[in-house]
């Protein structure tokens, strides 16, 4: 019998208002981060855990990268930067366009500088025509060496599944952080505050 498991860290990251929190609840199948049409949501880093038969991912949401304005937002960009390194794989969320702005190229540069693979995830593709996805694809490509890129939308749950099959192949087999049926690190406390925040 060989019941090896896979278990490792993905994170989230990308620019505020991107989808972050809305695909790691859809990832999850639970509400625990709140989402707002308002940028700079995720104030710190919430952990949450996926488990099936292949294994255990824990995703870490971040809060989006942006160019710092105030100690607030410093404090917010260190925590989400930090993280690259200790993950075994990044999720890097972008808005489905060929527009590549400063702050993708920001985000590109810190990139570089770690060796974590980063899967670029293109979100929001229920708002684009089907054919105009390849041309995302096309624009990104170039910018840095993708472990893979993966168009999504976390609002629907498209190809939600794919995007769990991908992260599993960069993950090592170990034992898991977790009991299967934990769903986060948040203390109940915390998730209530920051829903009722959310309805603000
Ligand atoms: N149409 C569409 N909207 C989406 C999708 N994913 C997220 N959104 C919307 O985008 C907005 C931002 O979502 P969040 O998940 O809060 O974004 P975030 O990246 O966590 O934002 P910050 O925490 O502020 O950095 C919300 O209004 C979501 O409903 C998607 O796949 N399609
Ligand atoms: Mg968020």
């Amino acid at each position: 019998m060989n019941e090896q498991k896979k278990t490792g860290f993905a994170t989230l990251i990308g620019r505020p208002n991107v989808g972050k929190s809305t695909l790691m609840n859809q990832l999850i199948g639970q509400k625990i981060a709140i989402t707002s049409h308002k940028p700079q949501t995720t104030r710190n880093r919430i952990q949450t855990v996926y488990t099936c038969d292949q294994g255990q991912i824990v995703f870490l949401d971040t809060p989006g990268i942006h160019k710092a304005k105030n100690k607030l937002g410093e404090y917010m960009v260190n925590v989400a930067e930090r993280t690259l390194k200790e993950v075994d794989v990044i999720l890097w969320l972008v808005e489905p366009t060929t527009f590549i702005g400063a702050g993708e190229r920001h985000i590109a540069e810190q990139l570089a500088r770690v060796n974590t693979p980063v899967v670029l995830v293109i979100n929001k593709i229920d708002t684009v025509k089907k054919e105009e996805v390849l041309t995302f694809i096309d624009a990104y490509r170039n910018l840095l060496d993708f472990a893979e890129i993966v168009p999504v939308s976390a609002l629907k749950g498209v190809n939600k599944d794919t995007l769990i099959e991908v992260i599993f192949q960069y993950l090592p087999y170990g034992p898991m952080f977790y009991d299967e049926d934990t769903v986060t690190d948040q203390p109940l406390r915390q998730i209530a505050a920051e829903l009722i925040r959310e309805k603000r």
